[in-house]
């Protein structure tokens, strides 16, 4: 029996008191993530049970109970006090997908401070962009990433303490610190700092359309959605053995990846290696994985390595699979249940919404191609394009929009109280954030198009906005622009979305160039590279096409939505804003 049950008799009367009560929550107990995920589980009588299954390059294989996590988690925490960050500073956490990343994440939550992970794979203007707006405290990094720290350290007078706790401690710099934390003494106590449901807990850095990233702040009060999600979702339970395939530098990566599965005391697995399909069915029949939270890029990578290679291996431990991040086609749910025996149910929600909010559920009759329904408790719709009035006609295209006040929203976006609000259709322009969350007259637009269809399933659409979605990860059109326009050869930068078969999109960069450069094979690779270098291999264009001049409205603003419709073979439109000749 799953943990749902049936999905309309959750719905009538429902009340996220009910995570509360999954996790045998009692009022007046200690609302801290960091406790939730360790001390609390020991406390249960779990102290001996498998937290953390590590696998890294070659045989390197970590193994870590919760009893182990919570002393581990307590010496980070501690370090950071003695260090001298104070609750409510932002620490970023930058590296792979080590167990250092998992346990320095928990013990920064533990002593009351934000958790800031980046993606390791970025590069030094990515990061710099990303500390200097949250005004970032401390990095915990590794020797492999520490160098792109040293390289913006200068230009980050916030930044006060570089921590490195995995490499050679003879290779740190002057001011460096190194932490090893299983050399450290054990802290077998450390009491972890009252936070409450409104205190502020992991800040994500996520794209938008116009402007540098912004920073999703969220609370502790997170963790009732991101709990019961994971229970009537994903399906955890007791004797479960996980994967979530996300890097924790992306929300699934901590919602799903870190705080859902720990705080109800489930074992998880964490793969540290590159992509083959081989290795990952080798990772899910070796760890005899039984749930499994992935991404339909890696599902069609999967799928074109053929069912063959599924049939290899041992996997039938799997019990339920769930995708996220970018439309799941319905090709590859058809082909999961070729494969696996089961197909992948689609989950729909962002950085912002902090946990799922439309997806399918164990039991329920899967339409493949569709994201499901709206999880309880959640209210959700689609407004008309231009009135913003929600659609009560099955099959009409709108606007995705969720009624705010769900546990896991997001608190604001750090230091654009503007741009929050802009989220919410019918704010009022003096609301803060904390009533703009409160306020269920409003709508909170997430960017996304979809229609709903005549039994309440929702099917994806498109973005509102030209946020490149690759591989699942949203890449901003003006960050890369921005970048691009310093490389010496470029003189204007438009960047859109290309179709991809795997990746579903990949960057494309239409540029003009600078007088008296050419550009031949070596530029484009000279171009592409130095977008790797300083953003991330994400970002990096696949693809570089010179134009004698950009497309532009008479007021002079590049028109990528032209650019884009051209590259998908779409209708361009009214080309009448178009600048004269
Ligand atoms: C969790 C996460 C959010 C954006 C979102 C949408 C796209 C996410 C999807 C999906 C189609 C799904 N997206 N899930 N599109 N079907 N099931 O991915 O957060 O990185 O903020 O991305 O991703 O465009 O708005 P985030």
């Amino acid at each position: 029996m799953s943990n749902i049950g049936s999905y309309e008799e959750r719905l009538p009367g429902f009340d996220w008191a009910i995570a509360k009560e999954t996790l045998g929550w009692q009022d007046g107990e200690l609302l801290n993530i960091g406790h939730m995920a360790t001390d609390r589980i020991c406390a249960q009588g779990k102290a001996e049970k498998t937290a953390l299954i590590w696998e890294g390059f070659g045989d390197a294989k970590k193994t870590y109970t919760f009893d182990d996590m919570r002393v581990i988690t307590n010496g980070y925490a501690r370090f950071l006090q003695e260090v001298g960050v104070q609750p409510g500073d932002r620490v970023c956490i930058f590296m792979d997908k080590s167990p250092s990343l998992y346990q320095s994440f928990l013990g920064t939550l533990k002593m009351g401070a934000v958790a800031q992970p980046l993606f390791s794979a970025f590069g030094d203007d990515s990061l710099e962009v990303r500390l200097a707006s949250a005004g970032t405290r401390a990095i915990v990094t590794t020797q492999k990433h520490v160098k792109k720290v040293r390289k913006i350290q200068e230009r980050l007078p916030e930044l006060k303490h570089v921590i490195v706790v995995e490499g050679n401690p003879a290779k740190l710099r002057e001011g460096e610190l190194f932490f090893d934390v299983e050399a450290a003494p054990r802290v077998e106590n450390f009491e972890s700092y009252k936070t409450d449901e409104n205190s502020p807990s992991v800040l994500h850095y996520t794209s938008g359309t116009t402007g540098q990233p912004k920073g999703a702040q969220h609370a502790h009060g997170s963790v009732w959605g991101q709990a019961l999600t994971s229970s009537w979702v994903l399906d955890l339970q007791d004797d479960d053995v996980y994967w979530c395939t996300a890097d924790p530098g992306w929300v699934t990566g901590t919602s799903y990846g870190i705080i859902g599965p720990w705080v109800l005391g489930v074992t998880q697995c964490v793969l540290d290696v590159g992509f083959t399909s081989a290795r990952w069915y080798k990772f899910l029949q070796d760890n005899k994985v039984t749930i499994w939270y992935s991404a339909p890029t890696a599902i069609r990578s999967l799928m074109r390595d053929g069912t063959d290679l599924v049939k290899q291996y041992d996997l039938k431990h799997l019990r339920n699979l769930c995708s996220v991040g970018e439309p799941l086609n319905a090709e590859a749910v058809v082909w999961s249940e070729e494969a696996f025996g089961r197909p992948f149910l689609d989950t729909f929600w962002q950085t912002e919404t902090g946990a799922m909010m439309i997806t399918n559920y164990p039991g329920m009759k899967v339409k493949p191609g569709s994201m499901g329904k709206p999880f309880p408790g959640i209210e959700a719709a689609v407004l008309d394009l231009k009135t913003h009035v929600p659609h009560t006609e099955p099959g009409k295209v709108g606007l995705i929009a969720f009624r705010p006040g769900w546990p896991a929203m997001f608190r604001t976006y750090r230091g654009q109280e503007d741009v929050y609000r802009s989220k919410f259709f019918g704010a009022d322009e003096n609301e803060k954030p904390e009533e703009l969350r409160k306020n269920t007259n409003l709508w909170y637009v997430s960017g996304d198009r979809a229609s709903i269809d005549a039994d309440g399933y929702y099917w994806f659409v498109g973005r509102d906005d030209d946020v490149i979605n690759t591989g699942g990860h949203l890449v901003g059109p003006f960050e890369i622009e921005s970048a691009l326009i310093e490389h010496e050869a470029i003189a204007e930068a438009a960047v859109v979305g290309k179709p991809d078969k795997v990746n579903m999109e990949v960057v494309k960069a239409f540029v003009t160039l600078n007088p008296g450069f050419d550009f031949d094979d070596m530029m484009e690779l000279s171009v592409m590279n130095f977008i790797r270098k300083s953003l991330s291999p994400l970002a990096m264009p696949q693809e570089i096409e010179v134009m004698e001049k950009l497309p532009k409205t008479r007021s002079g603003k590049i028109l990528r939505r032209y650019l884009k419709a051209l590259e998908w073979g779409e209708d361009v439109g009214d080309l009448s804003t178009l600048e004269d000749d």
